[in-house]
């Protein structure tokens, strides 16, 4: 395949992620606790709500990753081999990825894979216009699926990229499976650049999952917004109330969703049930301790090579590969370090 300009549905995904969703919220609104998967936030309003999240000054996450990644771009890059295939999962607006096609101008080949159609077409086609020479591959998917790599890729050194901490939004053991399924798909010798929150204060935590701006409530509840538009649903959006909880023992922050009154909403040809007070869990987003990843990492298959973790507000990178054990490098780079 060559650089595409419209988007390449990955060949198993791409429809099933509009059939499945009338079958995956009445699952989640049927269960005793009710939830709904957080891959749905990202219709084109979720993308760019998302994008006005990393702008608050409460959400430290996008700011931080982005100084660690300006600050190690150079390490990574020395890593890169020449002709090297970057395939990036849940690219966003590809915003990160620039530091490190900048750093390394011997990848040729970008292959960004997103479940948001609007902002996987708009950002491959900003990145296409600022890197002239580099080939663009976008693949509309849900990386939770089977996803294969196009053919001009396989015989190309691969480099994968998960920045975010987009990871922290699966449970333990389906951040296992995603480790294991990644492994599978960029192959042996692969190398894998893994962005992960880490643990820290509630105090620091909670505002960046309630803004004062309630930003991300809007968030939060265009899921519902969603739902009402696409499934032809009758949420009350207004009689729920956006809420953030810290978890400890499962290390998570997790959004709620509260109902503010009993009421029954029609949702395809059911009738869901809300008492007052009754939550929707919308989304997780886990804050790791360090080891904790790194044997996370390990047992989806993968080995830590380096692993950076920011000054506080904690944040850290991993670089992974397939390779056998050897001593992990880890480098605390300080503020005299950042940008
Ligand atoms: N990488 C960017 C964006 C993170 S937001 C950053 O670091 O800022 C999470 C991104 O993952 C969104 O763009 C969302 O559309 C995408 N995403 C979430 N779940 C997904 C899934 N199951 N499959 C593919 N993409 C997904
Ligand atoms: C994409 N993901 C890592 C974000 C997070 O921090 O869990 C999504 C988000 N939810 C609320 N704010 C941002």
């Amino acid at each position: 395949m060559t650089s595409a300009t419209t988007i390449q549905p990955t060949p198993h995904d791409a429809t099933s992620v509009g059939s499945r969703f009338l079958d995956d919220v009445l699952r989640g609104l049927s269960a005793r606790r009710k939830t709904l998967p957080s891959k749905y936030f990202y219709d084109a309003e979720g993308s760019r709500l998302f994008e006005a999240i990393c702008e608050l000054p409460e959400y430290y996450v996008t700011r931080t990753e982005t100084a660690l990644l300006v600050d190690i771009a150079p390490e990574l890059a020395a890593f890169v081999a020449d002709g090297a295939a970057l395939v990036e999962f849940g690219s966003g607006a590809s915003a990160k990825t620039r530091l490190i096609l900048d750093a390394s101008p011997q990848i040729h080949v970008y292959i960004p894979i997103d479940i948001s159609e609007v902002a996987l077409s708009h950002a491959a086609e900003t990145i296409r216009s600022d890197y002239r020479s580099l080939e663009v591959i976008p693949l509309v998917g849900d990386f939770t699926g089977v996803l294969d790599l196009p053919s001009a890729v396989q015989s190309r050194p691969i480099v994968g990229f998960f920045p975010g901490s987009t990871i922290g939004n699966f449970q333990p053991a389906e951040a296992e499976d995603f480790f294991r399924r990644a492994r599978a798909l960029l192959g042996d010798g692969a190398l894998f650049i893994v962005g992960a929150d880490l643990a820290k204060a509630p105090e620091v935590l909670l505002p960046a999952y309630d803004d004062a701006d309630g930003v991300t409530a809007a968030f939060n509840r265009n899921l519902l917004v969603r739902i009402n538009r696409e499934l032809g649903a009758s949420l009350d959006v207004d009689a729920f109330e956006h809420r953030a909880v810290w978890n400890e023992a499962e290390s998570r922050i997790e959004m709620h969703l509260v109902s503010s009154r009993d009421q029954t909403a029609r949702i395809g040809s059911r009738a869901i049930v809300f008492i007052e007070g009754e939550v929707i869990h919308t989304e997780n987003s886990h804050k790791y301790r360090p080891d904790a990843f790194e044997a996370l990492v390990e047992r989806g298959g993968w080995r830590v090579k380096t692993a950076w973790t920011s000054e506080a507000p904690s944040f850290g990178v991993f670089l992974l590969d397939t390779e056998g054990p050897e001593g992990v490098v880890k480098r605390h780079i300080t503020d005299e370090h950042q940008v």
